[in-house]
């Protein structure tokens, strides 16, 4: 079914009111719903020094990656992760859900506060290893805690629980994942919210607005058909989701799976004249988003955690992984409706366009909104130029890094027809068994048997620059662990070594790289730990797509690594011991 098809039949479809219960598509999760909660200012139940939890901090008076508060608050949550079955567009299916909740619970914290998740593993039928990544909070001093398998810890195994505990150390719009195999396309992750301070007048805090291709064949399926040899690797997703819904065309399901017709959109309500923050979020595992609002411009103020001059806009560009929070000042008149969309862009989809729908006060919620949507002007499906989006809090990069590491990205066909994805010729492929960070505790930093390990020791030099070339035909969001780079030039073809606002050059944890084009990037070298720098489309991080980067090994060494992990690697060698872990992909 074509788009507009799709737009049409929605619009003129009689079923008004949403053919699906919540729990039916959603399961224990409220947002999209009207009584989703929206957020406070700041939570209230610590002291308030100056008013503030976070005292007298501004975003300008502070460095947000060095001078973070301490507020000594811990925000304790708990995730049972089981398997279950919902039908979020209609389309029933088996998934893997936090506490019944799909998308999972909310965190929330204030910046300086302590996030501690204890996770128990509770899938079961069959059983999968699991572990959660908390995208991408600094870990400076818990590098352990990043929550990747086969490079922090082993895998929690099924039955068994584990504790995560980190500082909010930076604040903002994000969430959180498994990165145990594409596990996460399974139903696997969750928005996190820290609030820090408020850089611009707002009044109403809408919360996160989450954006996900989706698809209706299980995560574990897509890897083998994306991992294999047997037919095209290319997967193409069903349809796309605004806070966990979207309708779907049941007509098209010919293998007998339940499925109804108007399962339900995300509903939003909207304050007449208030100005609204909406933090747009792409948890998506393929798709790059173009967010946009019917009849509403937006206002652009902080990419991933960093919040940046703000600059007006009709559609604003998510890569995978990438946040971007808006201000949208309510317009209309009382009994406006409208809709937002988010369309999959430069992306393998059967379905890529998302609806909900934003009511104001007197607006009839069960009826759909009317509204046309922006045309865009442009099919180009990157980020926004490095030259408008400039940061709040001014960093100017060293000129000079101690070293640059070029990275080629490739994609390469062996001799058994298996498509590898490679960063320098290497498929990253990791051992569950004996993460990295672990070996790097006990003074073990080479891996002379294990060059897939693809890890890249950079030492005490003071700063690093990656100049990454992307030698394949397609986009790529590449992301780090523990920094926000400072993303000094892009484009297409080779890098001329022209750098874009030198001064204070756009930082952020995602960047996206174009088709044959190149990507230059800098870190300062003040969080020992190995952190991953990968592409974060699930489908190309399961192929390799990735490298490890090993910074001050000798602090590494000094550290003290919680006894929960060689706890948990000796559970998971008892499980490996009697189930085999069929690992056909990266691992992580
Ligand atoms: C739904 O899909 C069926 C099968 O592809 C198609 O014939 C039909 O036109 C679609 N319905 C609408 C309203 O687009
Ligand atoms: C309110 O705005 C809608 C468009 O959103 C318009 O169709 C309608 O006529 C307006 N109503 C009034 C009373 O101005
Ligand atoms: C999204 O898709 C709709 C329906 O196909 C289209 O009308 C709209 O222009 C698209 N918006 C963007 C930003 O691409
Ligand atoms: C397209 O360009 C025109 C002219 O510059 C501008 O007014 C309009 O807002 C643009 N549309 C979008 C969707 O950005
Ligand atoms: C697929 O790979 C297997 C080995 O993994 C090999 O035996 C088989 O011949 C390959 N099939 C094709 C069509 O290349
Ligand atoms: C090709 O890559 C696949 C996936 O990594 C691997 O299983 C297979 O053994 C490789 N084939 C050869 C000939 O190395
Ligand atoms: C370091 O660890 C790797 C991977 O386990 C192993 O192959 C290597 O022998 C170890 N090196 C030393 C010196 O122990
Ligand atoms: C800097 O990085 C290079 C690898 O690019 C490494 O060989 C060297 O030892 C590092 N220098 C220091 C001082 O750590
Ligand atoms: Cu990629």
């Amino acid at each position: 079914m074509s788009a507009s098809t799709l737009a049409k039949f929605i619009v003129s479809s009689l079923n008004l009111i949403a053919a699906l219960s919540q729990t039916a598509t959603n399961g224990a999760s409220l947002l999209g719903t009207l009584q989703a909660p929206k957020l406070p200012e700041f939570l209230t139940s610590n002291p308030l020094p100056a008013g503030f939890p976070w005292g007298t901090k501004t975003a300008t008076n502070s460095n947000p990656y060095t001078q973070s508060p301490n507020t000594g608050v811990t925000r304790y949550y708990n995730f049972n992760i089981q398997r279950g079955q919902i039908a979020p567009d209609g389309y029933q299916k088996n998934v893997i859900l936090i506490n019944g909740q799909f998308p999972g619970p909310t965190i929330e914290a204030n910046w300086g506060d302590m996030i501690s998740v204890t996770v128990n593993n509770n899938i079961a039928g069959p059983e999968e290893g699991t572990s959660i990544h908390w995208y991408v909070l600094l870990q400076t001093q818990t590098p352990w805690y990043d929550g990747v398998p086969s490079v922090h810890q082993c895998p929690i195994p099924p039955g068994k629980s584990f504790t995560y505990t980190f500082k909010a150390d930076l604040y903002g719009t994000s969430w959180y994942h498994a990165h145990y195999s594409a596990q996460y396309a399974g139903g696997l992750l969750g928005p996190m919210i820290i609030h820090g301070p408020k850089i611009f007048k707002y009044d109403v805090d809408v919360g996160p607005v989450f954006l996900s291709d989706y698809y209706h064949r299980d995560y574990f399926d897509l890897v083998k058909q994306v991992m294999g040899n047997e037919s095209s690797p290319v997967v193409f997703s069903d349809n796309n989701l605004i806070n966990g819904k979207m309708d779907f065309n049941c007509s098209t399901v010919t293998d007998g799976t339940p499925c109804t017709n108007n399962a339900g959109l995300s509903k939003f309500n909207f304050q007449t004249g208030k100005t609204h923050l909406l933090r747009l979020i792409n948890a998506g595992a393929d798709g790059t988003q173009q967010f946009s609002i019917d009849n509403h411009v937006m206002t652009v103020v902080a990419n991933d955690f960093v919040p940046v001059q703000p600059y007006t806009t009709k559609i604003v560009t998510l890569g995978i992984g990438q946040r971007t929070d808006v201000l949208v000042t309510a317009t209309g008149n009382d009994t406006t409706s409208v809709f937002m969309r988010s369309n999959l862009t430069c992306t393998p989809t059967n379905q890529p366009d998302a609806l909900a729908a934003i009511y104001y006060p007197k607006a009839n919620t069960n009826t759909r909104p009317q509204s046309t949507a922006w045309q865009p002007n442009s099919t180009y499906c990157g980020n926004d130029p490095l030259a408008q989006t400039v940061p709040i809090f001014p960093i100017t990069p060293a000129p000079n890094p101690a070293v640059t590491q070029v990275f080629d990205m490739g994609l390469e066909v062996n001799s058994t027809g298996h498509s590898l994805w490679t960063m320098n010729q290497v498929s990253f492929r990791g051992n569950f068994n004996d993460p990295i960070l672990l070996l790097a505790k006990s003074g073990n930093t080479s891996y002379p048997y294990d060059p897939e390990w693809n890890v890249y020791n950079l030492g005490t030099n003071q700063t690093i620059r990656f100049v990454v070339n992307n030698k394949t035909p397609f986009w790529h969001p590449m992301h780090i662990h523990g920094h926000n780079m400072y993303i000094l030039a892009e484009g297409d073809g080779a890098w001329d070594g022209t750098i874009v606002n030198p001064n204070n050059p756009q930082r952020r944890d995602v960047q996206i790289v174009r088709p044959n084009g190149y990507m230059v990037v800098q870190i300062d070298n003040n969080n020992p730990g190995v952190w991953p720098f990968h592409c974060h489309i699930a489908w190309h991080l399961a192929g390799g797509l990735y490298a490890n980067i090993m910074l001050r090994p000798s602090d590494i060494r000094k550290m003290n690594i919680p006894s929960t992990f060689s706890q948990t690697c000796r559970d998971w060698a008892d499980f490996t011991s009697t189930t085999v872990v069929d690992q056909i992909d990266a691992g992580t």
